[in-house]
């Protein structure tokens, strides 16, 4: 019951904020300025960012993402070693109470692997993410448009 509130309070937000950068709010976490990088049609992965918001007063850890567009989505950052960029899997990502964790290129990014359809600029793809506070988990479902990087 809780989990379709959360996903209801999304859609009406969705509904009338066109214009607006799209913020998904619970009275959880908060999400803003989630997008996915525009790839070739035949690319075996893309690349997701997002920021999210904790304003509670408790930590959040940032467990798992699915898509019913994407066989897998894992948790990457990108470090530089030895002059090279290379991509490190996070198992989940803690989200301090008060505290933001931003998803952005060079950086942490969703690693979004085998499409299941061909994705374009401006295509929408619907994915939950899955938060744990004190052993239960929240999902919380977002759409990111896909765009291509400024
Ligand atoms: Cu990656």
């Amino acid at each position: 019951m809780y989990k379709l509130t959360i996903v209801f309070i999304f859609f009406l937000l969705t509904a009338c904020s066109e214009e607006q950068a799209s913020t998904t709010t619970s009275n959880t976490v908060s999400i803003e300025n989630a997008w996915i990088r525009e790839a070739p049609p035949n690319a075996s992965a893309m690349a997701g960012y997002l920021t999210i918001h904790n304003k509670t007063s408790q930590d959040r850890t940032l467990t798992f993402a699915k898509s019913q567009t994407f066989k897998a989505i894992e948790f990457h950052r990108t470090i530089i070693e030895d002059g090279m960029a290379k991509m490190r899997h996070q198992n989940e990502l803690l989200i301090p109470a008060g505290t933001s964790l931003v998803f952005k290129p060079g950086d942490f990014h969703l690693m979004m692997m085998g499409p299941k359809t061909a994705l374009h600029k401006n295509d929408e793809v619907a994915i939950t993410l899955g938060f744990k506070n004190a052993g239960v988990i929240e999902e919380i479902e977002i759409t990111l448009p896909v765009k291509s990087p400024r």
